[in-house]
């Protein structure tokens, strides 16, 4: 079996009786490096797919806030797919093609990132990055 990239991790749940959910995400807990730059991605479609690239140095912590959706990472050989539901979230490092689909209706997804937005640090093309990995 693959080794995985990243194993997923989980957000801290406070369930407030019938007056909400409060989920916490803190440095160095649950996020590994200093957060630059916080965004959220919701309203997707079933048939959406987001991510399709990989980042050259941007390291982020993509977490599901509500419903569900599927995560695929490359880093050389496919690592297999992880389904994230409420509260669970992923690590991705460097250099990790990555590719979400399968979004539930109601799928919200908050990400947390090492930098600000940098259009120079994506590889959106899958014949590069393979070319970069070597
Ligand atoms: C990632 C996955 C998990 C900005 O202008 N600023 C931003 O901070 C972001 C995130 C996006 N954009 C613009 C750039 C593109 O024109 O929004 C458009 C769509 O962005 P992108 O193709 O990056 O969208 P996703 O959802 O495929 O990817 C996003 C993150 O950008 C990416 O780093 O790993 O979520």
């Amino acid at each position: 079996m693959a080794k995985k990239i990243s194993k997923v991790i989980k957000l801290q749940e406070i369930i407030d009786g019938n007056d909400g959910l409060i989920q916490v995400a803190e440095v160095k807990k649950h996020i590994p490096f200093n957060v630059k730059r916080v965004y959220f991605i919701s309203h997707m479609g079933y048939h959406s797919i987001r991510g399709f690239h990989a980042h050259k140095k941007l390291k982020q912590a993509i977490f599901c806030l509500r419903g569900n959706f599927e995560i695929e990472m490359y880093d050389g050989k496919w690592n297999g797919s992880n389904v994230l539901i409420r509260g669970e979230g992923i690590l991705i490092p460097p250099m990790i093609w990555h590719v979400m689909r399968n979004f539930s209706d109601d799928c919200f997804i908050g990400v947390f990132a090492s930098s600000v937005y940098k259009e120079s640090d994506y590889i959106r093309n899958f014949h590069d990055f393979k070319r970069m990995l070597k």
